[in-house]
């Protein structure tokens, strides 16, 4: 990896960058998640590259989702995997999760590849090899998954997502939650709980959540759950944004 400075005013931003680009050379990343990555960093940046307090609030109702889950699926693609293996890891065995590597430039060479490396950070056990069921109504390889895993989940942790598969997941009566910094993306308006927030933040502070949550009761973690209105909660997020650019020159 390049030598930068760790006093450099962006040090981070070109840290993750050189990892996602890392990722990329060793097949991990597809080319087209630096594009995705890029649109993301625009985002960020507008917000601040922070967690902001409808963001802190979505995390903390995906932790109450997962905790009341009877079978939540964590789904992984390239870009998560270069970013958040290690929290990904993390927060599926403080909820319990399943991990699926689930791809949108399928290919058995990068699933494996990823599933290498998930194991390779501590991993037991990653579903989407197998491939044995189909997301209704997806057409092409992204559709394929496991049964065991993404087909039969209840609940489902989708960072990074496509609007399409976002959708069909929905059509399958699963609860979907997303993580993407782009409001404006159909995953963000699709998805039962979006959490606008970067998903090397945003994973940490679920399982932050997580771990607090996990004695209340079932009427407590219900009660966080209904008073989640996705739609407003986007609608603010827009006032946010808008009010920081207004606010930035
Ligand atoms: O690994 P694969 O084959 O499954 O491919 C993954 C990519 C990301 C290439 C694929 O899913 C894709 O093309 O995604 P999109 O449609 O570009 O959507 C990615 C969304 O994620 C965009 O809306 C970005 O704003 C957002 N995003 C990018 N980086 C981050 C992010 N959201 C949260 N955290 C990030 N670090």
């Amino acid at each position: 990896m390049d030598k930068i400075p760790k006093n450099h005013p962006r040090y981070l931003s070109l840290r993750t960058r050189e990892k996602i680009s890392q990722a990329m050379k060793d097949g991990i990343v597809h080319e087209t998640g630096l594009i995705a990555h890029g649109r993301g960093e625009a985002f960020d940046y507008i917000f601040g590259e922070k967690t902001i307090p409808v963001a802190n609030l979505a995390e903390k109702t995906a932790a109450a989702v997962l905790l009341s889950a009877e079978n939540p699926v964590i789904s992984v693609n390239g870009n998560v995997v270069a970013l958040s293996s290690k929290d990904c890891i993390s927060l599926a065995d403080c909820i319990p999760a399943k991990i699926e590597v689930n791809l949108f430039h399928r290919t058995k060479e990068r699933v494996d590849k990823i599933i290498d490396e998930l194991k390779s950070c501590g991993a037991k056990k990653v579903y989407g090899e197998v491939a044995d069921a189909k997301i209704p109504c997806l057409n092409h390889d992204r559709g394929l998954c496991d049964y065991e895993g993404i087909f039969s989940s209840d609940v489902i942790l989708v960072p990074l997502e496509d609007g399409d598969r976002c959708q069909a997941l929905i059509d399958m009566k699963k609860t979907v939650i997303a993580i993407d910094l782009n409001p404006l993306s159909r995953t963000a308006k699709n998805a039962d709980i979006t959490i606008v927030d970067n998903v090397t933040r945003a994973i940490p502070n679920i399982k932050h959540w997580a771990n607090k949550l996990k004695d209340e009761s079932e009427d407590d973690l219900k009660e966080i759950i209904m008073s989640w209105d996705n739609e407003k909660k986007i609608e603010e997020i827009l006032i946010y944004l808008s009010k920081r650019l207004n606010s930035m020159y």
